[in-house]
């Protein structure tokens, strides 16, 4: 019994050992961005790890090690870029999150077929709860297998179906970076919902992906909170992954640093993960209507394309979508969500998912969501946040679905 306690005492400071503490972590924060603050926060951002989506007229986050506080500070006073320090210590931050975050766990534990809104669910309480709602609903929910991501995850998503043939599809993923924890809810509860109407099922097949970068999510939950990128090494560097959303087959720009949040690999769609989905979207071109990324945070409605401010051919019909789609969710409780170019910014990106769904014509209305942020980091937001964010945008992706598959 003494030996039992003292390895489950051992366990437990093991796995508390091997959480990354962002003790002196510094989170700055810059006032609203000039236009011409934009190619230098560009720069930045290829180094540093800039919260949310950097964009002109809008204050910019970045979290700095206590090395690279100096660093940035000074580019900042260089380029009279105005900044404060948000959070001086994001450590106590961090740590008190998860062990909020473990005690829910441990108070609310996951009831079968029934995904959690008051707490974070790990990526094996999410496959588990996917199986199961598959297995309860095999009339209209199968499995949709996309492979093994690199650490041999199962990537995981469901098929939503009344079964006739010749239907549109639409398709969303949630939390391909993997510390946007709010992202998988919206994901379930999109399944909550249509699984419950049927009327959604004759509109479309949908594909859910929940955690479309589980071995990242994972990572996330046991070792560093707020890592983004995969988790398959690159020879030659002690840092670990790709930022899965540089590595689509479109416009990838093999240009990077392994170290950096937004490296995009050694080639196009040499994340496992990034190919699984990319196979997806190409061979579902005939049928695809609608691909939605859900990220966090900003609360922005993005559309086509990263690279250029160039108006795509059907760029009124996304942005009347996604309009529509903005003020439903501003409906439910006020939130705006504000709807642009994903360039508009001057923030300019190659090889994202929704770039790829578009440029290769597999979906006329292509979207990344950028949900609300909050916690210590934007990527934190309290597990009490989660049931307002979905309840505002389940309303708003139905409103893009209907939208998108009648026009
Ligand atoms: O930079 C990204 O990948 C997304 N922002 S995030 O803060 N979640 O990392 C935005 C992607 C928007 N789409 C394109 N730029 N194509
Ligand atoms: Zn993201």
């Amino acid at each position: 019994m003494k030996l039992l306690g003292s390895i489950v005492l051992l366990l437990v400071l093991g796995s508390a050992l091997a959480y990354k503490s962002y003790s002196g972590y510094q989170v700055l924060k810059t006032a609203p961005l000039t236009p011409a603050a934009m190619p230098y926060v560009n720069r930045l951002s290829r180094r540093f790890d800039f919260w949310g989506t950097p964009h002109v007229g809008r204050p910019a986050t970045v979290m700095v090690s206590p090395e690279d506080a100096p660093i940035v500070i000074a580019a900042f006073n260089r380029m009279r870029i105005s900044h404060e320090v948000s959070v001086a210590d994001l450590g106590p931050e961090v740590e008190r999150e998860r062990a909020e975050n473990e005690a829910l766990r441990l108070a609310l534990p996951r009831k079968p077929r029934v995904a959690a809104y008051d707490r974070y669910m790990t990526f094996e309480e999410i496959d588990a709860h996917i199986h199961e709602t598959v297995d309860a609903n095999p009339d209209v929910a199968s499995i949709l297998d996309l492979g093994l991501s690199y650490e041999g995850r199962e990537l995981h998503g469901i098929k939503l179906s009344n079964g006739a043939a010749g239907q549109k599809s639409v398709w969303f993923d949630c939390a391909i970076h993997a510390r946007e924890w709010i992202a998988p809810p919206v994901c379930l509860r999109i399944i909550d919902e249509v699984l419950a109407d049927p009327a959604l099922r004759d509109l479309a097949d949908w594909y859910i992906l929940p955690v479309a970068n589980p071995d990242g999510y994972s990572y996330s939950h046991t070792d560093e909170r707020f890592w983004r990128k995969t988790r398959r090494p690159n020879e030659g560097s002690s840092c670990v992954g790709t930022d899965p959303n540089r590595n689509f087959d479109f416009l990838w720009d093999g240009v990077g640093d392994f170290c950096s949040e937004v490296y995009p690999g050694s080639s196009a769609f040499s994340e496992p993960e990034c190919g699984a989905i990319g196979n997806f979207v190409s061979s579902n071109a005939d049928s695809l209507v609608l691909y939605v990324a859900v990220h966090s945070y900003g609360e922005l409605i993005l559309y086509p394309f990263g690279h250029t401010v160039e108006p795509v051919p059907n760029v009124d019909d996304l942005i009347a979508a996604g309009t529509a789609s903005a003020d439903a969710i501003e409906a439910v409780g006020g939130t705006r969500y504000s709807v642009e170019n994903s360039a508009a910014g001057l923030y300019f990106t190659f090889g994202a998912s929704d770039d790829y769904a578009y440029g290769i014509g597999a979906a006329l209305y292509s979207y990344t969501y950028e949900l609300s942020g909050g916690g210590s980091g934007g990527f934190n937001p309290p597990a009490s946040a989660i049931q307002t964010v979905v309840d505002e945008v389940w309303p708003g992706l139905k409103t893009l679905v209907e939208y998108s598959l009648a026009n």
